[in-house]
């Protein structure tokens, strides 16, 4: 168990050799090595909001808001700061810890990333965490950004190098580097994942999730994606992914970077409570909570709270007021 912690010099063989390993011997691994870095009955919750919606530039197959696709959805300009707060708000009353915006943006303009520090100060002003999701950064933007106050930054590398021009072609998978490269020198947390069930193959989740394990520092957060398939998307045809090779792309991510939170993220709306519990023992410890996504629909917080009580689970938020302990940020404590 010992020889997977924090190694940053992952082969792929190496990383489908565990994909190959029996069911229940990989889950084993993944839970028991989940025990050594996090307390296995508490989940982190964050909360999403589209503060900039449609009308992307960029042509990512799997998007509802690109412009390049047909999806009907509505476009909408960057919203006001107090809506902003006024949702954020609303998730921190319903025991979010984390609020995450994002928008449809290939990158945002100096103008708009103005408006946007605005809304990370004040949401930060709430007691919450920040995380954002613009598109590229520049240095300077990230700088900007950690100025403000930002927590985290998410930006998925979303699927191998290899497969990554069959779902995405108005940039590349060294464009995405960069801008974790801008991020992470920023000092902001890193949030990097990426989307299953987009047609790749177990090689390219294993390519991908050596992307993520071997950059200098572990992404804090990792978000693994179920793709939500969007009508009018390029890959709204797009075969199901059997859900017990998911549970396997969670407890492989859970072995390569064991300091990080594991996000359980899009697509469970579609999960059985029993899948989502599968997940959570291959070492998944991160929900996106609330009953909206970007665009699209995730479960009730009701049905998510009363999934959790069965599961004995605890958020943090809870746990914390609970044991009314000083909150060292565990992120920045574990992940390397
Ligand atoms: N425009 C910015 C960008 O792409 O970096 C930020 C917003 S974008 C919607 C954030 C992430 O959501 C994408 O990188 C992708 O991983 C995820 N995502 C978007 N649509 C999805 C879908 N239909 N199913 C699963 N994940 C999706
Ligand atoms: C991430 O990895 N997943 C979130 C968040 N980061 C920004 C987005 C999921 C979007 C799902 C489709 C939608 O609602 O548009
Ligand atoms: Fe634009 Fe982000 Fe959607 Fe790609 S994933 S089309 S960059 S909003």
């Amino acid at each position: 168990m010992t020889d997977t912690i924090l190694r940053h010099d992952w082969r792929l063989d190496e990383i489908e050799a565990l994909f190959d390993l029996p069911f229940n011997d990989l889950l084993f691994q993944a839970q028991t090595l989940h025990r050594a870095y996090f307390d296995p009955n508490q989940v982190q919750m964050s909360s999403l909001l589209s503060i900039k919606t449609g009308a992307c530039a960029e042509d990512c197959g799997y998007c509802s808001q690109s412009a390049k696709h047909a999806t009907g959805l509505e476009a909408e300009k960057l919203m006001p700061v107090e809506d902003v707060v006024a949702a954020a708000e609303a998730a921190k009353e319903k025991g979010a810890s984390r609020f995450c915006m994002g928008a449809a943006w290939r990158n945002p303009t100096d103008k708009n990333l103005e408006r946007v520090i605005e809304m990370v100060e004040a949401v930060h002003g709430l007691g919450m965490e920040t995380c954002l999701t613009l598109g590229m950064l520049t240095q300077d933007q990230a700088g900007r950004l950690r100025s403000a106050g930002l927590d985290y930054y998410n930006h998925n590398l979303d699927t191998s190098p290899e497969f990554y021009g069959n779902v995405i072609t108005t940039r590349t998978f060294d464009d995405r580097l960069q801008t974790l490269a801008h991020v992470r020198d920023a000092g902001i947390n890193v949030c990097s994942g990426g989307i299953l069930g987009m047609g790749e193959s177990r090689r390219d989740r294993a390519s991908m999730l050596r992307e993520l394990c071997t950059l200098p520092r572990h992404p804090e957060s990792v978000p693994i994606n179920l793709l939500v398939k969007i009508e009018g998307t390029p890959l709204y045809d797009t075969e199901d992914l059997d859900p017990l090779e998911f549970v396997r792309t969670i407890a492989v991510a859970r072995l390569l970077m064991p300091g990080s939170y594991v996000r359980l993220s899009a697509g469970r709306g579609e999960m059985s409570d029993e899948m989502q519990a599968l997940c959570f023992l291959a070492g998944a410890n991160s929900i996106f909570y609330g009953e909206r996504l970007l665009t699209t629909e995730n479960p009730e917080a009701d049905r998510d709270r009363q999934l959790l009580r069965r599961l004995g689970m605890k958020t943090e938020q809870l746990l914390e007021t609970e044991v009314k302990a000083a909150k060292v940020p565990c992120d920045k404590a574990r992940a390397g």
